[in-house]
C-alpha cells in the first residue's frame, strides 16, 4: 500500500523583473500547486513596517511572514515566490529556483514598471553582483538551488517545464518532502534533528 503523494514545496526566487509571479503563475496552472506571491500577502495581511518611500516597497516583517506561512507550508504543494529567500525556514522548501535575466532585457521591464530611478538602480546592481543567487546559495543546500535563464518567452516555457519534470521525478520516488523531517524509526542512522533548521 502507498500512502498519498505529499506534495514537496518551491521557492521562485530571483530579482524583480525576472519573471518570478509569471512564471510561478503557469507553474502552478500546469501542476495544480498553489502559487503564493510573498510581495501581495504582505500587503492584503499588513504583515510590514511600513512602506519605504525611497524605494517605493512595503518593509515586511519577516517574523509575521513566516508566522503566516508556516500552516500552509505544512500542507504541500505551494509555490512561493519572492526576491529575498534567506529568512524563510531551511524545511520549507525542497527545490529553491532562482530566475536570472541579463540587465539589458531587465532594465526596459523594469522601466515598463514606471519604477523610480533608485528602485530600477537598485534592482539593477542587484542583479548584476549576483546577490539573489548568493543568498540562495548560502541559505539552502547546494543541491536544491537551480538556477534558470529568463530572458525570452521561450525560456519560461521551458522553465515551466523544467519545474514540472522535476516535480514528477520527485513524485514518483517517493521522496518525502523536507517539511516533514525526518521520521523517527525512519532513518536510523540519524541522531540529530535536521528538520529543523533556520536559513
Ligand atoms: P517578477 O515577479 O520577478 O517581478 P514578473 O513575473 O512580474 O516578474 O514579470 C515582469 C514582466 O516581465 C512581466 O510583464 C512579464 C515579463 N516577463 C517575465 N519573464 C519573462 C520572460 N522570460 N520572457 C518575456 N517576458 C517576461
Amino acid at each position: 500500500m502507498t500512502s498519498p503523494t505529499y506534495r514537496p514545496n518551491i521557492l521562485v526566487t530571483g530579482t524583480p523583473g525576472t519573471g518570478k509571479t509569471t512564471t510561478s503563475e503557469l507553474i502552478a496552472l500546469a501542476v495544480g500547486f498553489q502559487h503564493i506571491e510573498v510581495g501581495k500577502l504582505v500587503k492584503e495581511k499588513q504583515l510590514h513596517n511600513g512602506f519605504d518611500e525611497e524605494f517605493q516597497s512595503w518593509l515586511l516583517d519577516e517574523d509575521k511572514v513566516v508566522d503566516e506561512l508556516e500552516p500552509i507550508m505544512q500542507e504541500g504543494g505551494k509555490i512561493i515566490d519572492h526576491h529575498g529567500c534567506d529568512f524563510f525556514p531551511e524545511r520549507w522548501f525542497d527545490l529553491v529556483v532562482v530566475l536570472r535575466t541579463d540587465n539589458s532585457v531587465l532594465y526596459p521591464r523594469l522601466k515598463k514598471r514606471n519604477y523610480n530611478t533608485n528602485k530600477i538602480t537598485e534592482n539593477i546592481e542587484c542583479e548584476i553582483m549576483e546577490v539573489v543567487v548568493e543568498e540562495a546559495r548560502a541559505s539552502y543546500k547546494e543541491e536544491i538551488v537551480k538556477e534558470l535563464q529568463s530572458n525570452s518567452l521561450n525560456d519560461m516555457e521551458d522553465n515551466v517545464d523544467w519545474v514540472e519534470s522535476w516535480i514528477n521525478e520527485f513524485e514518483a520516488s517517493g521522496r518525502q518532502p523536507n517539511i516533514l523531517g525526518v521520521r523517527p524509526n525512519e532513518d536510523d542512522e540519524s541522531d540529530d534533528s535536521d528538520g529543523m533548521d533556520e536559513a
